[in-house]
């Protein structure tokens, strides 16, 4: 196997699913995402390879390369390390705190150890595979260490860090009880990018008072000097580290492949409009079953709305898919009990036979299917407490370029600074919510050049901001970056 490659990404998961067989054997379907094709030009043109977790514990394939020639190196991970690893720091320490405590983070030793030991393993993989001087694209929360050690095994790298979730406040981060170690690791990185400008600024904040220049709150006094202001997909932002190295810092926001998310099949949708029978509004949810996401107060506000009369039950429905998520996690397993509780209640209470109100899936559906139910929605609610982006919402509006819909967003979701034709709402306030969803099927009916003009917005926005400019505008501040101070 040729392991000499002159780009290689980094992330947890391999873009594969992996099935092991009762007979031990195992096959592998490629799952393509926003990720894989806004990378996939890139990682073709350069002899690219991909480096991640398969999705099982304690077997992987041998490398391999994909139809269009990107070397695939799988990491081992044990179960041991993925329950420490993947769903305890990662999933129960970080992804809360860096999602504003909206539940409490756990702080456990040994789950530091495994993730240590963890991002060890993968900053070896691509130690391995990486050809001298290679450009490295580190991705996500869950390989925070891997610039750090990535840059002292192969000081000859580039390497860049892209963040898909929020990064939180100085503040909160604090509470880490390994917060030193994680802001070395992030600086590892010629260029640490995040979505937002604000998430920029918490790190460009964290880093000063890393240096003591805010308050001396973490130590090491007079290490790191910050300097300038973070941009959008321009780098005019830097940290001084102690070993004279310049790394810079920037907002790059992701977006999706506008072409995987165009209009779908005229029958497909007429078909789904008649079993709902023929509503005169569709609402619709997408999201991972995550406590982030507010699932359970969107439906509140829906249930709200059918006891006070502004919806009727025989003209609206709301279809909700929750595509199962990191569900040994107890805080994963409380939400999805308290949102089905509602879904049966709400049911109880305004269904009629064989007309539900609300349509609950608690699976993931194909692409195409997700198309027909994007095309078939007149609102879509997204409804986070606190989201990285969000990619659901960029979906939507791409499907809807012909002006039709309405988007009902969190001014919690990245997606809030750029969709500037949705509807915000509030998700911590479900009169909040229930304002934006009355005033957008209001717009629709009584209003429809203003919400046409909205959406146009909307989705204008994102064909012109698709993935390619995500990945391209990362990978560019990235060839700049890194040079001496
Ligand atoms: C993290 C950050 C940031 C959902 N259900 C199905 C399905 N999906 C797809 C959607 C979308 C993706 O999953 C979800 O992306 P989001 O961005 O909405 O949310 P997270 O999973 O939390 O992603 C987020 C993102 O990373 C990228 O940086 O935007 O803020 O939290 O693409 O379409 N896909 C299919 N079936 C489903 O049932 N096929």
């Amino acid at each position: 196997m040729d392991d000499s490659n002159s780009f290689v990404v980094v992330a947890n998961r391999l873009p594969v699913d992996m099935t092991v067989h009762p007979d031990g054997s195992y096959s592998i379907s490629p799952s393509p995402g926003g990720l894989v094709t806004g990378l996939s030009p890139v990682l073709e043109q350069h002899r690219g390879c991909w480096v991640g977790w398969p999705g099982t514990v304690d077997v992987a394939p041998e490398p391999f390369r994909t139809d269009t020639g990107v070397l695939l190196h799988p990491v081992v991970l044990t179960a041991s390390d993925y329950e420490g690893f993947y769903e305890g720091f990662s999933n129960a320490t970080l992804w809360p705190l860096f999602h504003d405590l909206i539940v409490t983070p756990v702080y456990n030793t040994d789950w530091w150890h495994a993730f240590r030991e963890v991002n060890l393993k993968f900053a070896e993989a691509v130690s391995q595979v990486a050809a001298h001087g290679a450009t490295v694209w580190v991705q996500d929360y869950q390989l925070l260490l891997v610039p750090g050690i990535l840059r002292q095994m192969r000081p000859d790298l580039k390497i860049g860090f892209f963040l898909h979730i929020p990064f939180p406040s100085p503040d909160l981060f604090r509470q880490l009880p390994w917060r030193e170690e994680i802001v070395r690791g992030m600086l590892g990185a010629d260029l640490v990018g995040f979505h937002l400008v604000q998430n920029a600024e918490n790190f460009l904040a964290l880093t000063q008072q890393v240096a003591g220049t805010a308050g001396s709150h973490v130590g090491q006094p007079d290490t790191l000097q910050v300097s300038g202001e973070a941009l959008v997909r321009e780098i005019s932002a830097h940290v001084e580290t102690a070993d004279g190295r310049r790394v810079s810092v920037g907002a790059f926001p992701i977006s999706i492949d506008v072409e995987m998310f165009g209009e779908a099949s005229k029958s497909a949708v007429l078909d789904l409009l008649k079993t709902l029978d023929e509503p005169e509004t569709v609402f619709l949810g997408v999201d991972r079953l995550d406590y982030t996401k507010g699932i359970l107060q969107r439906l509140l506000a829906f249930e709200e709305l059918l006891e006070s009369g502004a919806l009727e039950a025989d003209r609206a429905v709301l279809l909700q898919v929750a595509t199962p998520s990191r569900e040994r996690i107890d805080h994963y397993r409380v939400s999805r009990s308290q949102v089905e509780e509602a879904v049966g209640r709400i049911n109880g209470r305004f269904g009629r036979m064989g007309r539900p109100v609300v349509h609950y899936l608690h699976r993931s559906l194909s692409k195409n299917d997700l198309q027909v139910l994007y095309t078939a929605a007149d609102v879509m609610l997204v409804t986070p407490f606190k989201d990285g982006m969000n990619l659901v919402a960029k979906e939507f509006v791409a499907n809807h370029r012909d002006g039709t819909g309405a988007l009902v967003l969190s001014e919690f979701a990245g997606a809030a600074t750029e969709l500037t034709g949705a509807y915000l709402c509030n998700p911590f306030d479900v009169e909040s919510i229930k304002r934006q969803m009355v005033a957008a099927v209001h717009d629709l009916k009584h209003n429809p050049e203003s919400a046409a003009t909205r959406m146009k917005t909307n989705s204008e926005q994102v064909y012109t901001h698709d993935v390619n400019v995500w990945a391209s505008s990362f990978l560019d501040c990235l060839a700049q970056s890194g040079e001496n101070s």
